[in-house]
């Protein structure tokens, strides 16, 4: 049979089949939280956080809020992507001599194998928030990288693979607080440090309101058939501040500045007592997802009311179908 996604098979993928109840294009973890509060002794809160296949098992990388409320970077293993061991101290940042060269603040991190490199994209702090990037091949030395994109911008997120002979980012230019807009861009480079010919992929905004003060790119795209398939944040606000759901959107292959389909109804808002109740309530978060090949099954991270991280499914051919027959008219 045909696959649709262009990729690795992943048979230890986490996986829930969806509940005869559910109507839904994706479905919740019975097991949410996968992390709650004070996970580990140096974190209060773990939550936007990024995981990636590794040697048969999961490596993740994940913002964690720690006990001075400062926003960083862990890394952290596991076998089944479900229960993780994280830290127990911070990722220790040098620079390509291998002199210490850290963070002042990291947060909502993603984590990307370009052939063979894993990649970490979050937001650092240059001035203000910016993209921050670094790399690691062994997953013990993280070197961390020039910034690619000058301030304010966040939500960086890699393609996992050259398009044209050029590296990929996705970035939202924004300000450096608690932003009231924001459009995704795309910039190339030929070599992860010189970064350019920057394009507008995609605004706020749409028919609904859920999408309509921002939106911001989420995990890794998903190379498939009909195009890369990215999940992005989108927020609306309300007398009690921003809400944020997520959704998806197929962009060409070959030009991904080019939307082809885009959801026009979140698919996944917060609803549960662990998405609307927490640090910062309301917010549902995206910024990883797993994917077998074989069976088109993904799994998608996400961060849940700045607090915790849970986890949601998706079978590629019936999202895809659903994104198609519920686009966005553009
Ligand atoms: C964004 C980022 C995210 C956070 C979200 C909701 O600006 O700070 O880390 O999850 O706000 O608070």
């Amino acid at each position: 049979m045909k696959k649709t996604i262009i990729g690795d098979n992943l048979p230890n993928i986490p996986w829930e089949n969806k509940p005869a109840d559910c109507s839904d294009v994706l479905w919740r973890y019975s097991g949410n939280p996968v992390l709650g509060w004070n996970p580990i002794p140096k974190a209060a809160r773990i939550y936007n956080s990024a995981v990636l296949p590794y040697n048969g098992e999961f490596a993740g990388v994940f913002r964690a809020d720690q006990k001075n409320g400062r926003a960083t970077l862990f890394f952290g293993k596991s076998q089944d992507a479900l229960k993780w061991t994280i830290g127990p101290d911070p990722i220790q940042w040098v620079d390509e001599n291998g002199k210490p060269n850290p963070t002042s603040y990291a947060y909502d991190p993603r984590f990307v194998k370009i052939d063979n490199t894993y990649y970490i994209v979050w937001c650092d702090d240059m001035h203000g928030a910016s993209i921050g990037l670094g790399r690691t091949t062994d997953m013990k030395t993280f070197i961390r990288m020039p910034n690619p994109l000058m301030p304010f911008n966040r939500n960086g997120v890699l393609f996992p693979r050259k398009v044209n002979g050029k590296y990929l980012l996705l970035s939202r230019p924004s300000d450096s607080g608690h932003t009231p807009f924001g459009d995704i861009f795309l910039s190339e480079s030929p070599d992860m440090i010189h970064w350019g010919r920057h394009k507008f992929v995609m605004s706020k905004g749409g028919q609904g309101w859920w999408q309509g003060v921002k939106v911001g790119a989420g995990p890794v795209p998903i190379e498939t058939t009909e195009g890369w398939l990215l999940f992005y944040h989108g927020v609306s606000t309300t007398c009690n501040g921003f809400v944020y759901s997520y959704g998806a959107v197929i962009l060409d292959i070959d030009d991904p500045s080019k939307v082809k389909y885009r959801s026009r109804d979140y698919l996944l808002t917060p609803e549960k007592p662990y998405e609307t109740t927490g640090f910062v309530p309301n917010v549902t978060f995206p910024c990883a997802n797993l994917y077998d090949a074989e069976t088109g099954r993904i799994a998608i991270y996400y961060g849940a009311a700045d607090t915790c991280t849970a986890l949601a499914f998706a079978q590629v051919d019936e999202l895809i179908a659903y994104i198609k027959n519920n686009s966005e008219q553009f």
